[in-house]
């Protein structure tokens, strides 16, 4: 858990202060703004994650790669430029070298996924890190091969993720078996139950419940103290008052999933599609399940520095 001091970040005063002063911090990445969610509602979003880490007693580290360096914790502009520019390229683990590589034609703006801003966060010397859903296998992947990045930083890399489950879009079972495969420890936060990002269920199990802050912050130590690497990943299921039930959305899924296009512009596509399919609920779900995920990784980032 500590920095590579060899790597060239460009920290915002706001970190760099609150890495001085051994202060709580806690990732959040920018592909959800850049790629997740619509202008307006992506900057809300943005800020808001911001704001609910704050007040959970710790310092957000929003992630991106600007003018080809790698930032920890964004000024306002930035975020602004991440939130409604249309050439923002979409960073996983494979793309953060060459965004930073200064190589002509090389992106130079792009937002980080799961898989590169957990990357940025070890790097940076940040324990844990708050999502919306995590990408998994999508459906048909055992013939396409279309595994997302974010399965195998969760197996490598030491950085707790909070998150609502892998979307429902994905095939949970595969996902689910993949992330058992995988070794990623797999903590429901006041569940029993996987669950299924818009939705509080998937019907497939969690390895292990945790019912406070404290206990997921013991989880992540022990597995910390095994100098084993890899994720403890906390699914916290989305707020029950905009819930959606799997059953409404599946048949939306199941109407569009066949025009999606292949490779990285898959999950954005979806998105935007259910969103547009279910009036908006959708939408209004995945706002406030990012938000209640920055507010328990701060949470637990306290209970951690504690
Ligand atoms: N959570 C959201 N919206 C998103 C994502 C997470 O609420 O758009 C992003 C994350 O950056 C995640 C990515 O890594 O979706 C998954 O993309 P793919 O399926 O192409 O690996
Ligand atoms: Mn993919």
């Amino acid at each position: 858990m500590t920095a590579n001091p060899d790597f060239d970040f460009r920290m915002s005063t706001e970190v760099d202060a609150a890495r001085r002063a051994g202060r709580p911090l806690v990732a959040l990445e920018s592909t959800l703004i850049s790629h997740g969610l619509p202008y307006p509602e992506n900057i809300e979003v943005a800020q808001g994650a911001e704001v609910a880490v704050r007040d959970a007693g710790a310092v957000p580290a929003t992630m991106a790669v600007l003018d080809g360096h790698a930032h920890v914790g964004l000024a306002d502009d930035d975020m602004h430029r991440l939130a409604t520019a249309s050439d923002v390229a979409k960073l996983s683990r494979r793309d953060l070298a060459i965004a930073l590589s200064g190589v002509p034609g090389a992106p130079t703006l792009g937002a980080t996924t799961v898989s590169a801003t957990m990357i940025l966060a070890e790097r940076a010397g940040i324990d844990i890190f708050a999502t919306g859903g995590i990408g998994g296998v999508h459906r048909g992947g055992e013939s396409s091969m279309d595994v997302s990045a974010d399965l195998f930083e969760l197996a490598h890399t030491p950085v707790a993720v909070v998150c609502s489950g892998p979307k429902l879009i994905l095939d949970l079972a595969r996902t689910r078996e993949v992330l058992e495969t995988m070794g990623v420890t797999l903590v429901g936060y006041r569940t029993d139950d996987m669950p299924a990002f818009w939705a509080r269920h998937s019907g497939l199990a969690v390895d292990c419940r945790a019912d406070s802050p404290a206990e997921l912050a013991a989880i992540i130590r022990s597995r910390a103290g095994l100098g084993i690497g890899g994720a403890v990943l906390i699914c916290n299921p989305v707020d029950p008052a905009l819930a959606l039930e799997i059953d409404e959305i599946e048949g939306w899924i199941e109407a569009c999933i066949d025009s999606a296009p292949a490779g990285a512009a898959a999950t954005p596509w979806l998105l935007a599609e259910i969103a547009k399919r279910s009036g908006g609920r959708s939408l209004a779900a995945n706002k406030r399940l990012i938000i209640d995920n920055a507010a328990l990784a701060g949470a637990v980032a306290a209970q951690l520095g504690a």
